[in-house]
């Protein structure tokens, strides 16, 4: 999706609507009702040409993967018509919004379901500033056409009150595998976070194996992949020039896969984490995000090719993550360089040698994984509770104005991307090292590894904490907080 900034707007205009709609939801204030919607999304089924000899059936907004760039203006009240035109209630959930529990988009915080067949009017008024993005946030458990499994994600970016914009060029990437299925025997280990394993998370580990000594859960692998929507070698290239300074908005809309990003012979200059400036802007061989997570980098165009810009992992490359960077005056096949090992280390982008302010109270969180304890699917635990779906019942109260510092332990090998809703959170120590200053929404903590954050409880309501993985929050990995 490559768009110009004055093209922006056409892309979100209303769609016509068609037929009736038997139900109507009012979400947020009365004050919009009566009013024409600022956009229109419409969930329903439909196809996707991934490549002409790949084309899928799974549900959509808009008919289209991704949903539509959507842009709102920071502070600017939006009202969004949603129709369900699908067979089964939906879910629209703002993330990386700080907005009112029951326009957040999901049921364990209380905002109501769009109904099958039906519509929901959302309004709220949109920020912080930056590169956001929504999704459905219905469970989605064993049922892999469900949930984010779909193709139910698309783009959202707060334009900021005032816009620096040192760059010529503004391109979104969306990162999406399809095509899901299950399979046994463990997730792949990946050690690309910065940090070492904690002997004592490993004992915890070790002790929950024992406990459920059977095989593995089930995993989820996929068999296309693509960006934007296409395969690669299936879209069309990112046409550059020489010189141009090209704005990279990255989202990793997976259900539950950790992404990587390399443009051969170049460089990422990060500029925004989850659309939030970064105090320290520092230069990157590779993009590493989290399922939800997104990257802005700035990358100065100085090595004319045909490039293939692509997940450094073969498979899944080969199966389609990545896309041709073309230069003007240059042609041939694109190229892949493996770019040598690289950490992915938050600090680098933190403010140097500032310790964060001291948090009122510190929560901990210890992970754990009881292998295949339900029906076959491994269930996760937060302090030895695992979050109920039935009762949704709230595990941690806070006060409002008070910081608080999350502490997370993680007793498992695999890395979680952790999500807090309606709040911004800020990253105080990851990987063993001490931090302050980097805004975020998803950290992915690694296996064995702690990490802590801090957010002010200024948005009440109650807020879903949870791992961003699909198939690990649906079996257990949430938790709900409420105000006092
Ligand atoms: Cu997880």
């Amino acid at each position: 999706m490559m768009i110009s900034r004055r093209s922006l707007l056409k892309l979100t205009s209303v769609i016509p609507l068609e037929g009736m709609t038997p139900h109507f939801v009012w979400a947020a204030d009365d004050s919009a009702a009566g009013k024409a919607a600022d956009y229109t999304l419409r969930i329903g089924t439909g196809l996707v040409e991934l490549a002409p000899d790949h084309i899928i059936s799974t549900t959509l907004y808009n008919g289209q993967f991704p949903g539509p760039l959507l842009r709102f203006k920071e502070g600017q009240r939006v009202v969004v018509d949603v129709y369900n035109d699908t067979d089964t209630t939906e879910l629209v959930h703002w993330h990386g919004l700080i907005i009112p529990s029951d326009v957040d988009g999901s049921a364990e915080e209380g905002s109501p379901y769009i109904p099958a067949h039906g519509m929901s009017r959302i309004a709220f008024v949109p920020r912080p500033s930056g590169f956001r993005f929504y999704h459905t946030h219905v469970v989605a458990g064993a049922d892999l056409n469900r949930s984010t499994y779909t193709g139910q994600a698309g783009p959202l970016y707060i334009e900021p009150k005032d816009n620096p914009g040192a760059y010529d060029r503004e391109v979104f990437l969306i990162l999406k595998e399809f095509l899901p299925s299950f399979s046994q025997g463990g997730d792949m280990a990946m050690d690309f976070l910065a940090g070492a394993p904690i002997k004592e998370l490993q004992t915890i580990g070790k002790q929950a194996d024992e406990r459920f000594p059977g095989p593995k859960g089930y995993e989820v692998g996929y068999d296309l992949f693509s960006i934007n929507g296409k395969i690669l070698g299936h879209g069309e290239p990112i046409q550059v020039k020489r010189g141009e300074r090209v704005l990279f908005h990255v989202l990793n809309a997976s259900a539950g896969e950790i992404r990587s990003l390399a443009l051969p012979g170049h460089v990422f200059r990060i500029v925004a984490l989850d659309g939030n400036p970064v105090p320290t802007q520092a230069d990157v061989p590779v993009l590493w995000l989290g399922t939800a997570e997104r990257i802005s980098a700035v990358v100065e165009m100085n090595r004319p090719g045909v490039w293939v810009m692509g997940d450094l992992a073969d498979d899944d490359r080969g199966h389609g993550m990545g896309i041709v960077v073309e230069y003007a005056g240059s042609k041939g096949q694109p190229q892949w360089i493996k770019p040598r090992p690289h950490h992915w280390d938050y600090t680098l982008f933190g403010k140097p040698n500032t310790t964060p302010a001291p948090p009122d109270e510190t929560i901990e969180m210890t992970i754990v994984k009881n292998n295949a304890a339900l029906r076959g699917f491994n269930q996760w635990t937060l302090n030895g509770e695992a979050f109920s779906m039935e009762t949704m019942k709230p595990t941690v109260t806070v006060h409002r104005g008070r910081r608080y510092r999350l502490k997370f332990r993680n007793a498992s090998d695999d890395i979680h991307p952790l999500h807090l809703h309606r709040h911004s959170f800020e990253l105080t120590r990851v990987g063993g090292k001490p931090t302050a200053g980097v805004i975020k929404d998803v950290v992915m903590l690694g296996g064995f590894q702690e990490a802590e954050f801090d957010f002010v409880a200024e948005n009440p309501g109650d807020a879903l904490l949870h791992c961003h993985q699909q198939l690990h929050m649906d079996f257990g990995f949430m938790a709900l907080f409420r105000y006092a």
